[in-house]
């Protein structure tokens, strides 16, 4: 059984008062902040994905565990800082057209802003033609898209081909993630990086620029 078994738990219950009080208590009691994620959060939200796909709960009770996640990951955001540096970048970021799931790409956004990039996020639900608009008006480093259906995933070809025709492609690295996106998936439509997860974003973004 994970130590974390009780917040796991309260997050597939959606229960916000036992999640976020055990979110803190490991806290308090030194459990990694990573361990916590993974273990705890991550592997709920599976278990909720999981009974969904069964039919054992419905859109509302995957709703709920979404809100406890997001306010445990509150209390988390102060330690995904690396220290006070100078921004390593800007990064554009946002949920693809059609699709609301944000808790993955909040993450990564989290994370990066920890490791010293600046964020600009979009939100969810973001057509090809506001990252452009966008991506024009502050011309970021790396555009960031996130997709969690099957069914939105076109939705990231479609952004790189609009990037591409208002010549904007050139000047921004497309980074892309997302449970139903694959390494082959990035390659097949030209991005230049994939990341699995919110550490493995930071790191690849780091690389894709070439900062430390
Ligand atoms: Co939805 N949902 N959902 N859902 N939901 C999934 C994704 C699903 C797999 C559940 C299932 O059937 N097992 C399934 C998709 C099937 C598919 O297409 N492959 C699904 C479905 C079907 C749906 C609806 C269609 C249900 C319906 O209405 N009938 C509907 C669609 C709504 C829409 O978007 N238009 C829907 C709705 C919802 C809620 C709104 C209720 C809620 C989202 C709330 C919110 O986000 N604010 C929700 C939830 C919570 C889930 C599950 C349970 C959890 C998602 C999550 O937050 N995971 C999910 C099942 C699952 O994933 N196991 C499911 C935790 C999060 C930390 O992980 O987002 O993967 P993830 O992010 C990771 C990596 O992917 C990566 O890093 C993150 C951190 O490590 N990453 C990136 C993500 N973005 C990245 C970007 C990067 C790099 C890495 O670079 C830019």
């Amino acid at each position: 059984m994970s130590e974390f078994q009780t917040l796991a738990e309260a997050v597939v219950k959606g229960d916000i008062k036992t999640a976020v009080a055990e979110t803190q208590s490991a806290l308090d009691a030194g459990s990694k902040v990573q361990s916590i994620l993974d273990k705890g959060l991550i592997a709920a939200m599976d278990e909720v994905g999981d009974r969904y796909s069964k039919g054992l709960i419905f859109v509302p009770q995957m709703l709920r565990s979404a809100k406890t996640m997001k306010e445990c990951m509150k209390l988390l955001q102060p330690f995904f800082r690396e220290g006070d540096i100078t921004s390593k970048g800007k990064v554009l970021i946002g949920t693809v057209k059609g699709d609301l799931h944000d808790i993955g790409k909040n993450l990564v956004a989290m994370m990066m802003e920890g490791a010293g990039f600046e964020i600009i996020d979009l939100g969810v639900d973001v057509p090809p033609e506001k990252f452009v608009q966008k991506a024009q008006e502050v011309e970021p480093d790396i555009v960031g898209m996130s997709a969690l259906l099957s069914t939105t995933m076109p939705s990231m070809p479609k952004t790189i081909e609009a990037l591409l025709k208002a010549g904007v492609r050139g000047k921004v690295k497309v980074m892309i993630g997302g449970a139903p996106v694959t390494e082959k998936y990035a390659q097949e439509i030209k991005a230049d990086s994939y990341a699995s997860d919110a550490g493995s974003a930071v790191s690849k973004a780091k690389e894709l620029l070439g900062v430390s």
